[in-house]
C-alpha cells in the first residue's frame, strides 16, 4: 500500500487532496499543528480514515520525527500562510511558514530517506506583475511576486528545484492558479462573494465590501487541481508544471454570476471599500497548463460558471440552515 503525508491536511487543498488519495488506495496520513480547538471541520467525513500527527513548519525536529515515524513513499507540502494579504502585516512570520518551512521539509526527507517523492504548492502569485497582459503564464514566464507571499512562494520553488538538481531527489513543484470549492477560506475573494450573496438572498446580510474589482484571475475547481498534483508524482521524473484552466474573469464578473444565481442585483449590494485594496496587486492572471495536458494528461473538468454556482449553492443550504435556526 502506498503511503502519503500531507502537510496543511485540515485546508482546503489537503482536505480534497486526501479525499482523493483514500479514493486510489493510499494510506493518508496528514500534519496538523496544535491548536486549543480543533479545525477539522473539511476533513470531518473523512477523520475516520485519516491519520493525524502534530508537527510543525516552524519546528525542524518535529518534522524530522514525523517523516521517520510515518515513513511515507509521498510527501505533498501544502501547509504555508496563505492568504495574501496577510503577508504584508506578517512579512517574518510568512517567510518562515510558506519559505523556510518548504527548506525544512526537504531537509527531514533529504536526512530520513530521500527517496520520497515530494510536491510542492507553487503558486501562479510567483508570476505577478505578468508582462503581457493578454497573454497566459507558462513555466517559462519570468517571476516577478508582488507580495510578502508571492516572494516566499519563489523561494519555496526554487529551493524545491535545487534539491532535485543538488541531490537527485524526486521534487516537483506544481504552479497552481487560483483554485477554489465551497471548502475555500471565506477571506478569499470567492468564498467571500458566494457566502454574501446567499446570506443576502435569505435576508441574513445587506451589504458587501470589496476592493478591486477589476482584478483578473484565472479560478479553477479545487477538486481538480489535487488530481493533478497526485499525477506529477506518478511520472518516471520529477519536474514542474503550471495547473490552470486558460481562462481569466475579473472579480466584476464573479460578482455577476453569484448574484445572478440568487437572483439579486448585485450594483444594490456591494460596495468597495478602498482598505480591501492592497498595497502592490496582481492585475491579471492567466495559465497555460499545455505542459501538464501534454504529458500527464491533466484536464480541468469544471468551468467558471459551474464553480461559481456549486458555491453559491453550497453557501445557500448554510444560510438556509442560518435563517431557520434564526426562527
Ligand atoms: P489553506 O486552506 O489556507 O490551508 C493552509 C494549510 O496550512 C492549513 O491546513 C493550515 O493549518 C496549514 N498551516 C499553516 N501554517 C502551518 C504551520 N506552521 N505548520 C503546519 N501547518 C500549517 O490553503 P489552500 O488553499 O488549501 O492551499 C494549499 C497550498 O497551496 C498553500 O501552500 C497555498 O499557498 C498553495 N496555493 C493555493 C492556491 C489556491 O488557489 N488555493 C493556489 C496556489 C497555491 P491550520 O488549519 O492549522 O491553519
Ligand atoms: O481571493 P484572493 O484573496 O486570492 P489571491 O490573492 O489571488 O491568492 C490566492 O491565489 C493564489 C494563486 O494565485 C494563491 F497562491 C494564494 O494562496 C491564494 O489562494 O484575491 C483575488 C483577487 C485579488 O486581486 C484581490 O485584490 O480578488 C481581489 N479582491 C477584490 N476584493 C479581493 C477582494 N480579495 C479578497 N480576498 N477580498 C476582497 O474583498
Amino acid at each position: 500500500m502506498k503511503r502519503a503525508l500531507i502537510t496543511g491536511v485540515t485546508g482546503q487543498d489537503g482536505s480534497y487532496l486526501a479525499d482523493w488519495l483514500l479514493e486510489q488506495g493510499y494510506e493518508v496520513h496528514g500534519m496538523v499543528r496544535r491548536a486549543s480547538t480543533e479545525n477539522f471541520e473539511r476533513i470531518q467525513h473523512i477523520r475516520d480514515r485519516l491519520h493525524l500527527h502534530q508537527a510543525d513548519l516552524l519546528d525542524q525536529l518535529s518534522i524530522i520525527n514525523l517523516i521517520n515515524s510515518v515513513e511515507p513513499t509521498e510527501v505533498y507540502n501544502l501547509a504555508a500562510m496563505s492568504f495574501v494579504p496577510t503577508s504584508w502585516v506578517q512579512p517574518v512570520l510568512t517567510a518562515e511558514f510558506t519559505a523556510l518551512g518548504v527548506t525544512r521539509m526537504l531537509e527531514a526527507i533529504r536526512l530520513v530517506n530521500p527517496k520520497i517523492r515530494f510536491y510542492q504548492a507553487s503558486s501562479s502569485e510567483m508570476f505577478g506583475k505578468v508582462p503581457d497582459a493578454q497573454g497566459c503564464q507558462n513555466e517559462s514566464t519570468r517571476f516577478h511576486p508582488r507580495s510578502p507571499y508571492g516572494v516566499a512562494k519563489v523561494y519555496g520553488h526554487w529551493i524545491t528545484v535545487n534539491y532535485r538538481e543538488s541531490y537527485g531527489m524526486f521534487c516537483c513543484s506544481g504552479i497552481l492558479f487560483n483554485h477554489e470549492s465551497p471548502r475555500r477560506g471565506k477571506e478569499f475573494v470567492t468564498r467571500k462573494v458566494t457566502d454574501a450573496a446567499a446570506r443576502i438572498r435569505y435576508g441574513l446580510q445587506e451589504k458587501l465590501r470589496l476592493g478591486n474589482l477589476d482584478a483578473r484571475r484565472d479560478w479553477g475547481f479545487a477538486g481538480d487541481y489535487v488530481r493533478a498534483m497526485w499525477l506529477m508524482l506518478q511520472q518516471p521524473k520529477p519536474d514542474d508544471y503550471v495547473i490552470a484552466t486558460g481562462t481569466t474573469h475579473s472579480v466584476r464578473e464573479l460578482v455577476e454570476i453569484a448574484f445572478g444565481r440568487v437572483e439579486r442585483d448585485w450594483t444594490k449590494h456591494v460596495e468597495t471599500d478602498p482598505s480591501l485594496l492592497r498595497p502592490a496587486e496582481v492585475d491579471h492572471l492567466c495559465g497555460d497548463a499545455t505542459k501538464a495536458a501534454d504529458a500527464l494528461g491533466w484536464k480541468p473538468q469544471i468551468d467558471f460558471r459551474g464553480l461559481v454556482e456549486m458555491m453559491v449553492d453550497a453557501d445557500l443550504k448554510r444560510a438556509e440552515r442560518e435563517a431557520v435556526a434564526g426562527g
